[in-house]
C-alpha cells in the first residue's frame, strides 16, 4: 500500500499515549477498620501528565465512584483513592481524593478504571482462586508497573511497614518494585582502546 510511509510517520507523530496502573491496593487493613483504611493507588507510566477528572472506579457490579475533582497525575507520579482522606483515622495515608460507594471485599473482588470516555484503562481481579493471596495488615504491590498487572505472579505483600504499622506504600514506588539500571556506556577511552584493539568496528567507534 502506498500510504505505508505517510503511515508510518503519523504513528511516531502521534503524542505518547497516557497510560495509568492501578498499582497497588489496600485491601485488608489491620491497623484501623476496613471502612476508613481501604485504598487504590494508581500510577502515571507514561511521560505526560494525566487528569483524572471524570475517570470512573468500579468493580462492575454495585460498587463505583467517579472522580469529581481535577485531580493531575504527574509523569511517574502516584495519586491514591481512599475511603478515608483523613491520616489521623485511616492509618496515615495522605490521599488525593476520598471516595464513597467503593468496597474491596478481603476474599476477592475487582478494580476496574476507565477513563472520562468510558474506555477500560486498567483492571485488577484479585481473589485466591486467581492465586492472589490477599493479606491482613498489608497492601497488595504491583511488583513492576511497566508490565501487565493481569497475572497474580505480579502481585505481592508491601514489605515497607508504614503510618500507623500496617505494610504499604501509598504515593510511592512500590516495596517490591527494583527499577532498571540505567544504560551504561562505557568511557570514550575504553572504546578508543577496543578500536585500536581491532575489536570494535570503525562504524561503532564512531557512533
Ligand atoms: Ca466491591
Ligand atoms: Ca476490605
Ligand atoms: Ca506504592
Amino acid at each position: 500500500m502506498v500510504v505505508a510511509a505517510p503511515y508510518a510517520f503519523a504513528l511516531e507523530a502521534e503524542p505518547e499515549e497516557p497510560i495509568i496502573v492501578i498499582n497497588e491496593v489496600m485491601v485488608n487493613p489491620d491497623a484501623v477498620s476496613d471502612s476508613r483504611g481501604e485504598w487504590i493507588e494508581l500510577y502515571n507510566t507514561s511521560s505526560n501528565p494525566v487528569s483524572l477528572l471524570g475517570w470512573t472506579v468500579t468493580d462492575g457490579k454495585r460498587d463505583m465512584f467517579i472522580i469529581d475533582e481535577d485531580i493531575a497525575i504527574s509523569p511517574d507520579g502516584y495519586v491514591v483513592l481512599a475511603r478515608c482522606g483523613d491520616p489521623l483515622r485511616n492509618g496515615g495515608v495522605h490521599a488525593d481524593f476520598e471516595y464513597s460507594g467503593m468496597y474491596l471485599a478481603n476474599g476477592g473482588d475487582a478494580i476496574m478504571l476507565f477513563d472520562k470516555m468510558g474506555a477500560v484503562h486498567d483492571a485488577l481481579f484479585y481473589s485466591e482462586e486467581r492465586g492472589f493471596t490477599i493479606p491482613c495488615g498489608a497492601s497488595l504491590e504491583v511488583k513492576d508497573p511497566f508490565k501487565t498487572n493481569t497475572p497474580s505472579s505480579q502481585w505481592a505483600p508491601s514489605t515497607s511497614v508504614f503510618g500507623d504499622g500496617d505494610f504499604c506504600t501509598p504515593g510511592t514506588c512500590n516495596s517490591w518494585y527494583v527499577p532498571p539500571d540505567p544504560v551504561q556506556k562505557p568511557p570514550r577511552g575504553a572504546l578508543f582502546f577496543l578500536f585500536k584493539k581491532g575489536i570494535l568496528p570503525v562504524d561503532g567507534f564512531l557512533e
